[in-house]
């Protein structure tokens, strides 16, 4: 990086703003699962919007490529630079102030570095929610969920951050300021500027601070953890949820047994609720803001009309929090329990809930006939049409060979998704891991539109170069 450029992004941010030590560095320059690499000479870490508009300004008079990064949990390597050394990495990780709650309004306003468990946190102390929950809630951070859209468990209640957020702050790929931190929840005067920027994953600007949308907290909850047959069952199971509680239900989760067993075997202090085997399981739960709700007895017909219905194989209700914590450990802990088992190929996919049984069967076949043996890890957000479809080698397979087949088996996971009407990714965005494959499953006129903002916003493509667009 141009010796100037060091030297003004020091006269801007201080010895505390410029991370320059390899040590240091070191852990901006490979994502969570150590599936990307990059370098950068520095890391810049802005301590308010001022300096990240004066660091945007540099970079776009320099021509120095621009690298948000938040908590870098992110599935995509949309947050690690190239291996050109020429990038900089630009960290929201001293953007943490929390500049208000409005009780009245109901919402909160935090800074991008925020992380999302301490939003969650404040929310809390305030009496009120901030839904927005995932397996990586006490890393991520806001910038990154907004920039990714992020969704997570509680999707099916209150939406992705797209549905959660009032107002954005933004950094202009020029150095220019955005203050768009408005928390009207109508205001009709025109495009919807923050939707641009929401899911951008930092190809648009910097996202640098915003207003979200807090809930009623809730004071009534009724957790079963249940043995299905296989996805249809969920699906018939999730219409009598909907049809019996309505709004009330607040997390669907599906599991295949694969993914519940590689948990059982890795993540200690879980245990299996039925100790029978069972090729699939689901997670479901009911909330209220009303305290003493009759939420057990709702889930209790609930189970009852499904179990009648032959649907189920076995059920639990979770009876107090200790195993409502259990419960979702068993499911937040595949993530994590995967990776012992060697590389894990993700596909973050969303089909329409009706087909998921069939979507399944066809691509579950699919894969096996592609590569026998192959270990299918399918579990996700069902009640959104969210699975996701992670692979593991068959035993005894060379972890290179099984990487050296990713793409293959990423395209027919891909192939099916796009023949059931899906969409490749459902919530963790494009990245730099499915830039190339998203020409293959989106109508050209999207991406000329999609690349016509990009152009109206970062002419100089200095704003996350690699990532979210296909070149061409
Ligand atoms: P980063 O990884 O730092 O960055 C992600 C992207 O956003 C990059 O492209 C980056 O350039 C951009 N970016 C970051 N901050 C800004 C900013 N301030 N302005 C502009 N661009 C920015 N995701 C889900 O949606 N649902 C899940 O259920 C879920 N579960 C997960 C479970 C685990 C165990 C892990 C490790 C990840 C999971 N994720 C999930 C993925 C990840 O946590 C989300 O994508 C999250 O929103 C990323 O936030 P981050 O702060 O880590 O962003
Ligand atoms: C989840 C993220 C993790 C993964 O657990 O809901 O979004 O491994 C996923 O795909
Ligand atoms: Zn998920």
């Amino acid at each position: 990086m141009d010796p100037d450029v060091l030297r003004r992004l020091h006269d801007i941010l201080g010895p505390a703003g410029v991370v320059a030590d390899p040590d240091l560095l070191r852990g901006y320059l490979s994502d969570w699962r150590g599936a990307y690499q990059g370098t950068a000479a520095v890391v810049a870490r802005p301590a308010d919007t001022g300096q990240v508009a004066e660091i945007l300004g540099l970079c776009h008079r320099r021509g120095v490529a621009v690298v948000p990064q938040g908590g870098n949990t992110g599935l995509c390597g949309g947050a690690v630079p190239d291996r050109s050394g020429t990038q900089l990495v630009l960290s929201t990780n001293r953007l943490r102030r929390i500049r208000g709650v409005d009780r009245a309004d109901q919402t909160i306003t935090v800074e991008a570095g925020v992380v999302l468990q301490t939003v969650q946190e404040a929310a809390d102390a305030a009496g009120l929610l901030f839904p927005l929950s995932l397996g990586a809630e006490g890393s991520c951070t806001i910038g990154g969920n907004l920039a990714t859209n992020a969704g997570g468990t509680a999707v099916v209640r209150y939406g992705t951050m797209r549905e959660l957020t009032l107002g954005v702050e933004v950094v202009l790929p020029d150095g220019r300021i955005w203050n768009g931190l408005r928390g009207l929840r109508k205001d009709n005067t025109g495009y919807d500027l923050k939707q641009l920027f929401i899911g951008s994953e930092g190809t648009l600007g910097v996202i640098t601070a915003a207003v979200l949308a807090l809930h009623p907290a809730i004071r009534s909850r009724a957790t079963a953890w249940v043995a299905l047959s296989d996805p249809q069952a969920a699906v018939d199971l999730i219409e009598i949820v909907r049809a019996t509680a309505g709004s009330r239900l607040s997390g669907f989760e599906l599991m295949s047994a694969q993914s519940v067993e590689f948990v059982l075997r890795h993540v200690s202090g879980t245990r299996d609720p039925f100790g029978s085997a069972h090729p699939w399981f689901a997670l479901l739960e009911l909330s209220d803001p009303m305290a003493d709700a009759p939420l057990a007895q709702t889930l209790e017909t609930v189970l009852g009309e499904a179990f009648e219905r032959e649907l189920l194989r076995d059920a639990v209700v979770a009876d107090g929090s200790t195993q409502v914590a259990a419960l979702w450990a068993l499911r937040e802990g595949i993530s994590e329990a995967q990776n012992h088992e060697g590389p894990s190929l993700k596909h973050d996919i969303t089909v329409p809930i009706s087909v998921i049984p069939a979507f399944v069967a066809a691509t579950d076949d699919a894969l096996r006939a592609t590569m026998p043996g192959i270990r299918i890890v399918t579990y996700g957000h069902v009640g959104d049409g969210n699975l996701h479809y992670n692979l593991s080698k068959p035993p005894g397979t060379d972890d290179e060979v099984f990487r050296s087949r990713a793409a293959e088996l990423a395209r027919v996971v891909y192939d099916s998704t796009a023949g059931f009407a899906g969409s490749i990714s459902a919530e963790h965005g494009l990245g730099q891991s499915k830039r190339e494959v998203i020409a293959d499953y989106k109508p050209a006129v999207e991406l000329d539109l999609m690349r016509g903002i990009k152009q109206l916003f970062d002419p100089a493509g200095l704003m996350n170069p690699g990532k979210v667009l296909p070149e061409g």
